[in-house]
């Protein structure tokens, strides 16, 4: 509807983003001197980095508009990733390298004065997330734009992200994560805003058809604020958008009514009430603690994100009934599962569809992707709490579980515990809303994220729901890690020499083209660059070490690394009485045998909840056995031991190209996938692992000779666990010499570490770590020796990365569009 004129005019004064090396050298001074007012003569590191991001979001904006403008013209569908957490880590690289213009950037820095590696460095990282699920989702971004789906992730702007981790004497300490200083890569959209209303009441009324209606009213509002940062895809101009939403109160700054009357506290305290709400991200990993708070984050922005997607679809005109064709909304856990009642709200009270229509549509639009089974992390809320911050959700809460409950009735009438056990209200004291269940009976598939863990909710905690629905609802779809941060931009000269082997680049779109490296395993020359690659990158790695941590490693070690979130589930402990145990076979050793030892350094790194003691208690040993073992006269290089401060994205892109042998150690049947264990052997490092999560994926395609696996199996644990409540529980000898030396005090007050002890030796062993420590210390002989072998070492690994294919995000990406989401992809030249 613009006329021909202006339109001529909008197109001759067009931006286009710049060019060459010259082009992106002009837009940096521009920005020096003018976005930020600086010159060549104050360009510090930081401006440098400032004016490059700038130049990059200016051309990422523009394929942003343009995909945008492409996405809303074709109208076809789209999905929507609902995450409370996207962990991003830095986009500077990252968009370097998916526009295909990081050696134009290099080459201008240089002749501006400034090495970009440096440049890279200055960024923060966005730690929107604690660990596996939020980078899952960040990988799941890139995957999206880098096959042309049309999709938007919704999630929540904290102004603190994950905290920072200091190691002081040993221990954990966590400083807040303010990181939106400077942020060039999200666009504050003013303009795009939702008020959000918390507690009121609800009032039937009858409209003008004789219907009766439910009005919730009252209560207060706040304001949603969408920030958006511009999502590249590698190799393509898609960009797709990842809108954050910001809290604030309502109706601008203050209330200036109380403003005006001289009430400025209360005017403030109002503002910042509201500002609470994306103030913070939850620290907590696979653990709920049930804090108003959190449910408040979570309905502010599920609320936002449905209103937005609503607003876009309304302007289609389409017919209701064809929301499904034009919306899928995948969840990732429980934390939107609000989504599914705020739908079925807006259908039947806002736009007045019957129950039965609006759940139709409800149920055909979402998809809810399951991360854990540990009971612990099962989100569940008080009745009470939902009925008072949300009033009319819980009504609907009720009729949804009402309906459900009618039909299992119906076809289960000889079970009446069954309704007892699906029921979404829990009959506790207090009474519950177990999300889990409403995220089931609203959506119409339920994915794991890994076969084993996909088959495991089936048999425990969705059994019943199997019952009900078949099976066909409940579905697999194993992790995927995106290869162009995981290989090509962590690891550019491996990702150099793989693409000179292969004739280009084309395996960072289709992963499966790694396979042809498998001829190479045995060819000498390629070995040796391969293995020159792996060296410089864990000397990188040993000067990360020296400057944060003041330990000197050598890079001829074996380095042994484990670095996630610390939780007894992921078994750290198990891994430092390991390193105990080794300490005290060296410590025995006549010093001829010691010498043939192989010299190993133990990684680890992580951050632990900040209410979760036994966590911080691991941290404390680890660093209390560094302590001691680093400085030991008799070992020397034979051992060190490392715990690496704040552990993060870009921490993680320098330690998994640097590691020789990577810990996946996890009771079995408790990590439901795992991510890490893939960015490793991408990497060219092994693993050792128990039969759990991904590993056994990662074992089916790489073959059982090129993993080190050990433990008792998931189908055990249970028995195990009952053996050792009710009948006898030994503990391993060898663990017993490692606990007695802990308690003689070699690393410091016994005291502190009885717990960890305890939790072993009186308190039934819930992990196994005694059960796995015989099979544990063995496969780790079995380490060392394969390690002796580095022509079969390398060729191992050689032939691991080349099997890896199965795991890129992409196959992940394009199974949930196949089989949940429905969606094509649309790319820009097919418009
Ligand atoms: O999700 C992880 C799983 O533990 C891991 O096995 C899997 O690979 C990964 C991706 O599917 N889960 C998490 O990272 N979970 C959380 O971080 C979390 C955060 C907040 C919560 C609950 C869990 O309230």
């Amino acid at each position: 509807s613009i006329p021909e004129a202006q339109r001529e005019a909008w197109k001759r004064a067009q931006t286009t983003g710049f060019r060459g090396t010259e082009g992106f050298e002009k837009e940096f001074v521009r920005h020096v001197e003018t976005t930020l007012g600086r010159s060549m003569f104050n360009c510090d590191e930081n401006a440098a980095y400032s004016a490059t991001s700038l130049a990059f979001r200016d051309r990422l904006i523009l394929d942003w508009n343009r995909t945008q403008q492409r996405q809303t013209y074709i109208d076809s569908k789209r999905v929507y990733y609902l995450s409370l957490e996207f962990l991003m880590g830095r986009a500077l690289d990252n968009a370097m390298l998916n526009i295909g213009l990081k050696d134009t950037a290099k080459v201008g820095l240089a002749d501006l004065g400034f090495r970009i590696e440096d440049i890279i460095q200055q960024e923060h990282d966005a730690a929107l997330g604690n660990g596996g699920l939020g980078r899952l989702a960040a990988c799941f971004l890139d995957s999206l734009a880098s096959l042309d789906f049309p999709a938007w992730g919704y999630g929540l702007r904290y102004r603190y992200g994950i905290f920072k981790q200091e190691i002081i004497d040993g221990y954990q300490m966590e400083v807040p994560d303010y990181w939106l200083d400077f942020n060039p890569w999200e666009f504050p959209r003013h303009d795009v805003t939702v008020d959000i209303q918390f507690y009121g009441q609800v009032r039937k009324q009858t409209d003008d058809t004789g219907k009766t209606v439910s009005v919730w009213e009252g209560g207060e509002l706040v304001e949603a604020v969408a920030y958006d940062v511009p999502i590249p895809g590698y190799d393509t101009p898609t960009t797709n958008n990842l809108r954050l939403w910001s809290s604030k109160a309502s109706g601008g700054e203050f209330d200036f009514q109380k403003f005006n009357n001289g009430d400025y506290e209360s005017s403030v305290a109002d503002q910042q009430r509201a500002e609470t709400i994306s103030a913070v991200l939850y620290p907590n990993d696979n653990l709920e603690r049930g804090k108003e708070l959190r449910l408040k984050q979570q309905y502010f922005w599920v609320a936002a994100s449905l209103y937005d997607i609503v607003r876009r679809f309304k302007k289609s005109k389409r017919p209701w009934s064809e929301f499904p064709d034009q919306v899928a909304i995948q969840l990732n856990d429980t934390h939107p599962t609000l989504a599914i009642v705020e739908l079925q709200r807006i259908l039947v009270d806002i736009e007045g569809l019957a129950w039965d229509q609006a759940w139709e549509i409800v149920t055909s639009t979402f998809g809810y992707t399951n991360h854990t089974v540990l009971p612990e992390a099962l989100e569940k809320w008080p009745v009470g709490l939902v009925q008072h911050l949300l009033p009319r959700h819980l009504q609907i809460i009720y009729d949804i579980n009402l309906f459900f409950l009618q039909a299992v009735e119906k076809a289960f009438p000889d079970d009446r515990d069954m309704l007892r056990r699906v029921s979404i209200i829990e009959e506790s004291q207090p009474k519950m809303v177990r999300m889990a269940f409403l995220a089931i009976v609203g959506s119409h598939k339920v994915n794991g994220v890994a076969e084993l863990h996909s088959d495991l909710i089936k048999t425990t905690i969705f059994k019943d729901f199997v019952e009900i629905y078949g099976p066909d609802k409940f579905t697999n779809v194993t992790n995927g890690i995106t290869p162009r941060r995981w290989l090509h931009q962590a690891n550019p000269r491996l990702s150099e020499l793989i693409s000179s082997r292969l004739g280009g680049n084309g395996f960072l779109k289709d992963l499966n083209g790694l396979n042809k490296l498998e001829l190479l395993a045995d060819d000498k020359e390629f070995r040796k660059e391969w293995s020159e690659i792996k060296y410089a990158n864990k000397v990188r790695l040993a000067k990360h070490i020296k400057d944060t941590m003041g330990v000197t490693v050598n890079p001829a070690s074996l380095f042994d690394v484990q670095v996630k979130r610390i939780h007894e589930y992921k078994r750290q402990q198990l891994n430092i009485f390991g390193v105990i145990h080794r300490y005290l076979a060296l410590k025995a050793m006549k010093p001829e045998e010691r010498k043939k030892q192989l010299p190993r350094v133990s990684i680890f790194g992580g951050k632990a909840a900040p209410g979760y003691w036994m966590a911080k208690q691991i941290i404390h040993l680890i660093n209390a056995v560094g302590a001691v073992v680093n400085k030991d006269g008799d070992i020397g290089d034979l051992l060190k031991v490392v715990f690496l401060e704040d552990y993060n994205v870009s921490k993680a892109e320098i330690i998994c190209p640097a590691s020789d042998i990577s810990e996946h150690i996890s009771t079995a049947g408790t990590e439901a996938s795992g991510t890490s264990n893939m960015k490793f052997v991408l990497n060219g490092g092994l693993i050792i692992g128990t039969c759990d999560g991904a590993n056994i994926e990662i074992t089916r395609e790489i073959g059982d000779n090129n993993i080190f696996l050990f433990g008792n199996l998931a189908e055990d644990v249970e028995d195990l666990r009952h053996t050792h409540t009710y009948g006898s529980h030994t503990i391993d000898p060898d663990l017993d010499k490692v606990f007695k030396e802990i308690e003689k005090g070699t690393f410091g007050t016994p005291h502190d570490f009885s717990a960890m002890i305890a939790a072993v030796r009186d308190h039934g062993d819930y992990y196994l770590v005694s059960d796995d420590f015989h099979s544990y210390i063995e496969t780790h002989k079995l380490v060392d020796e394969a390690y002796r072998n580095q022509d079969d070492w390398v060729s191992k690994c050689i032939i691991s990365v080349a099997r890896m294919g199965f795991f890129s995000s992409d196959r992940c990406i394009n199974e949930y569009a196949e089989s949940i989401w429905n969606i094509e992809p649309l790319a820009m030249k097919d418009c």
